[in-house]
C-alpha cells in the first residue's frame, strides 16, 4: 500500500490550498446569494475501507463533478460537495484484518481516496470525512430533535454475543450457515450466495469472525426511529417533489421510494454495539454508537461545515433560495429518498431536501 501511495506523482492537495485561499478564513466562500441559482450539489460517500474503482467514479462522482462545472460555467452559484464514509462494520474488520485501529484505517483511505479523485481531476468544494466532531455535533442535534419529538423508542433486541471477545456480534462479525440454502459461510447480516437479508441470531452454526467462538444470544437495548410515525410526512414530500414541474429524480428513484412508501415504513433500529461511531447521547447507551446508515447522510451536511463553520446552514437550511442536486448509486435510494428526509423532518426543522 505504501509504494501504491509514493507512486501517486500528484504533488499539491490541490482543493486544500484552493479552500483555503478562497475562504480566506473568512468563511463567506461561496454562500448562497439572493437573486443567483444557488445549487448545493453532492456525491454519495464511498466508503474508507477500499481503494476507489472505476465503478466509484462512473456511478457518482464524475457525473456530480460534470453538473458542477456546468452549473460553475453558466454562472449558478454552487458548491460541490464529497468524503468518506468511516464508520460502521466495514472499518472496524478492515482494522482488525490489518492490525491497526479504525482511526489508522481511516486516515490511510481517506488520503487515498482524495489522491484518486485529485488525479481524475474531479473538482470538489470540498473532499470531507465523516469521523469529525462536526460531525458529532450534527448528528447528535438531529437525534436530540427526533427524540424530543417521540419519534424513537427504545428496545431489548436479541443479538449474539461472544464471550471470548465480550462484544456483541454486529453484522459482518459473526458467520455460519445460510438458514435459507445452507450455504455454510454466510454473514451475519446477509448471504453472499442467496442473496437473502439474514438476522444473526437464524444463522445455524454460528461463529464468531475475530476468534471463531461460537457466540450466544444475549439482548441489549437499541434506539428504533419510528419511521411509522413520521411515514405521512415523508410520503408528502416524496409527492411533491416528484410531482414539481422541474423535478430531476431519475425514474428509479421515483420508483423505488414509492414501492418504500406503498409497503409500509416500519420502525428501524438506528443504533449498534461498535465503538467506531458517533457517541449516542441518551443515559445507558454509552458503549453504542449510532448505525452507519443513519449516520452517512449526515456527512453532507458535516462536509459542509468543515468547509464554511457555521455559514453551512446557509445552504442546508435554507430550502427557499437552494437547490439540492445528489448524485447516487441505485443501492442508496432509499437512505437518500425515505429515511433521511424522514429524519430532517421530524426535527421540526427546515431543512434543504
Ligand atoms: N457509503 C454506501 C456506498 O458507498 C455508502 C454511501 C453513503 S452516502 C451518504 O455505496
Ligand atoms: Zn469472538
Amino acid at each position: 500500500m505504501a509504494d501504491y501511495l509514493s507512486s501517486w506523482k500528484s504533488e499539491p492537495t490541490y482543493f486544500d490550498e484552493s479552500v483555503k485561499k478562497k475562504s480566506n478564513g473568512t468563511n463567506d466562500y461561496r454562500l448562497p446569494q439572493e437573486g443567483k441559482r444557488n445549487v448545493l450539489i453532492t456525491a454519495a460517500l464511498p466508503y474508507v475501507n477500499n481503494v476507489p474503482h472505476l465503478g466509484n467514479i462512473i456511478g457518482c462522482v464524475l457525473s456530480g463533478d460534470v453538473f458542477s462545472r456546468y452549473c460553475k460555467i453558466v454562472g449558478h452559484n454552487s458548491i460541490y460537495i464529497s468524503g468518506t464514509d468511516e464508520y460502521g462494520t466495514a472499518t472496524e474488520m478492515k482494522a482488525l484484518k490489518e492490525g491497526k485501529t479504525s482511526q489508522e484505517i481511516c486516515e490511510q483511505y481517506y488520503h487515498l481516496h482524495k489522491q484518486i479523485y485529485e488525479w481524475f481531476n474531479i473538482e470538489f468544494d470540498n473532499f470531507g470525512r465523516t469521523s469529525t466532531e462536526n460531525q458529532t455535533e450534527i448528528a447528535q442535534d438531529i437525534f436530540k430533535k427526533l427524540h424530543a419529538n417521540g419519534y424513537t423508542s427504545v428496545a431489548s433486541l436479541d443479538q449474539l454475543h461472544c464471550g471470548k471477545c465480550d462484544k456483541f456480534l454486529a453484522d459482518r462479525f459473526v458467520s455460519g450457515t445460510c438458514p435459507n440454502c445452507k450455504y455454510e459461510d454466510a454473514r451475519g447480516d446477509q448471504c453472499d450466495k442467496c442473496g437473502k437479508l439474514i438476522d444473526a441470531v437464524d444463522l445455524i452454526d454460528p461463529k464468531c469472525h475475530i476468534c471463531s467462538e461460537t457466540p450466544v444470544v444475549k439482548s441489549s437495548n437499541h434506539v428504533f426511529l419510528d419511521l411509522k410515525q413520521l411515514s405521512p410526512k415523508v410520503e408528502e414530500f416524496i409527492n411533491q417533489v416528484t410531482s414539481a414541474e422541474n423535478s430531476h429524480w431519475s425514474a428509479n428513484a421515483i420508483a423505488i421510494s414509492k414501492s418504500w412508501i406503498k409497503s409500509g415504513l416500519e420502525k428501524r433500529c438506528i443504533t449498534r454495539d461498535l465503538k467506531w461511531g458517533t457517541p449516542v447521547p441518551l443515559e445507558g447507551f454509552e458503549d453504542k454508537v449510532f448505525y452507519v446508515w443513519y449516520d452517512a447522510p449526515i456527512g453532507y451536511l458535516s462536509i459542509t461545515k468543515t468547509l464554511l463553520g457555521d455559514n453551512w446552514t446557509k445552504w442546508w437550511k435554507n430550502p427557499e433560495n437552494v437547490e439540492l442536486y445528489q448524485f447516487i448509486g441505485k443501492d442508496n435510494v432509499a437512505f437518500h429518498a425515505v429515511m433521511f428526509p424522514s429524519c430532517e423532518l421530524g426535527t421540526g426543522d427546515k431543512y434543504t431536501m
